[in-house]
């Protein structure tokens, strides 16, 4: 039986990217829909003229939106969920490569090159990574990747609200022995503003610590 695929771009005001990004996605033949924290730019509007549902309004932050995403790809009958950052940074062209991996994994996941990630954000990936590792026993490369495709139905439940939902997805994948392989993808620098502060690097120690300490099976 052939495998449903649905892409997800989670958006906050990434009037920059998304035309790109539909584009890009389309183009390799993927159904698409993305979930959005209310943008305040264009973004909405771009989504509407390309004809991408677009779903908001009950929730945001980042955390919110990967669970929205999970639940309307369920709800659709989808069985792979693909998540990707919004803001043309990661290749959709790697899609099909990191799909190649789903059913012997559970989770694909694009690994950036350290290199390619930019100077402020080398420090908090490196040490994000390096701490889950010790805490979880894994042996990661890039837990916080904003680019990866798993299986809806054994992804187990979350509950982060922001943007400690990557670390989240891994860590809960990793206590559920789910199998995830890290692909190399490439990585560039974003368009558009940033939409992290230095307080979620807080969240997302505070998320990683709650995973070990916090008494949550996941
Ligand atoms: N649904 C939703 N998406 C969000 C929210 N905040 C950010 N995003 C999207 O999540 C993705 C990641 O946000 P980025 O600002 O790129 O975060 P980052 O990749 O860690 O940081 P950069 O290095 O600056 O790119 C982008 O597509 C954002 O538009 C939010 O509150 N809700
Ligand atoms: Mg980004």
């Amino acid at each position: 039986m052939k495998m449903k695929t649905v892409v997800c771009l989670p958006t906050y005001n990434e009037e920059e990217s998304l035309q790109e990004m539909i584009d890009q996605i389309r183009g390799l033949g993927f159904d698409l829909f993305v979930v959005d924290a209310g943008s305040g730019d264009q973004t909405v509007a771009i989504a509407q003229q390309n004809r991408v549902p677009v779903y908001q309004r009950d929730g945001k932050g980042k955390g919110w939106g990967v669970r929205k995403a999970i639940a309307v790809a369920k709800q659709q009958g989808f069985d792979n969920l693909v998540l990707i950052d919004c803001d043309c940074t990661y290749p959709p062209q790697s899609i099909p490569d990191l799909l190649t991996h789903l059913p012997a994994y559970d989770m694909a996941v694009g690994q950036r090159r350290i290199t390619d990630i930019p100077k402020r954000n080398r420090l908090p990936n490196k040490f994000f990574t390096a701490f889950v590792n010790l805490l979880f026993g894994s042996r990661l490369r890039d837990v916080n990747s904003g680019m990866r495709v798993f299986k809806v139905e054994g992804m187990p439940p979350l509950d982060a609200e922001e943007f400690e939902v990557e670390a989240q997805m891994t860590i809960r994948a990793l206590k559920k022995k789910l199998k995830i392989k890290e692909v190399p993808i490439e990585y560039r620098v974003r368009k558009g503003e940033t939409k992290v502060r230095v307080r979620d690097g807080f969240v997302i120690l505070w998320g990683i610590l709650k995973e070990k300490f916090g008494g949550c099976d996941g």
